[in-house]
This record gives structure tokens, sequence and C-alpha cells, in this order.
């Protein structure tokens, strides 16, 4: 049965990477389909989540002692990762089904990872702050 297993999604482990690598060759590398989850506007770093079944990315690098906010997009989102937690602040944020959330995080010192959970603590994501 295992063996069954391995056979199938050998294969198919192959083929997804000759694909992600034939998307690497010929898409340019100066266009990119994700926007960077950090950018800096007016002096505060705002940090992009995206909040469907879960948060994406689920780690992520920001500046540490720097006024912060993250910023939680929502799209059509009904799970229970549209009620947000960070249990270190003590926020709890209820996103709407779609849009844009900014939460303002306090400057966090070097080394802080600050982690954000979905109510019920089963969706994630950390921010490490360097
Ligand atoms: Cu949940």
């Amino acid at each position: 049965m295992k063996l069954l297993v391995l056979l199938v999604l050998a294969p198919l482990v192959l083929f997804v990477s000759i694909l992600i690598v034939l998307r690497g060759t010929d898409s340019s590398m100066d266009s990119p389909l994700i926007p960077l989850p950090v950018e800096i506007v007016d002096g505060k770093q705002i940090i992009t989540i995206n909040a469907k079944g879960g948060y994406r990315p689920q780690s992520t690098i920001a500046t540490a002692d720097m006024p912060t906010a993250i910023s939680v997009q929502t799209h059509g989102t009904f799970d229970c990762s549209s009620s947000l937690v960070f249990p270190s602040l003590g926020i709890h944020k209820i996103l709407p089904p779609s849009g844009s959330t900014l939460i303002d995080i306090p400057p966090q010192p070097a080394g802080t990872t600050l982690k954000g959970l979905c109510a019920m603590g089963m969706y994630s994501f950390a921010v490490k702050f360097e």
C-alpha cells in the first residue's frame, strides 16, 4: 500500500517540480506575481497577510523597532481565519468577508516573533522582527 502511494506520488512530485522550474525560467524576474509582503509607507512598514482558509504568507521577516501595521486582506473569507487574534498584544479583530483591514502594531524589539492566530488557534502566521 505504501509502495503504491510512492509510485503515484513520485512522478507527480517530479512533474510539479519541472513545472516550477519551467515557470521560473520563462517568466521575467522583475515582475513577480506575488507582491512583497512588507512595504514601507511614510516610515511605517506595512505587512500584507492574506486570510482565507489560513494565512499567507505564514512567515514574514520585518524590521524591528519600527512603526508597523498589518494589512489583512480577505477575499470571500467566511472561515474562521476572519477572526484574527494577536495573543501577545491582546488584539482581536473580526475581519470583513472581503476587504482590507489595517491593524496597528507597536514597534517590536529585535528577536520578537509576533504570532497571529484564528480565534480557534487552528490557523496561524508569524512575523519575525530583526
Ligand atoms: Cu480557526
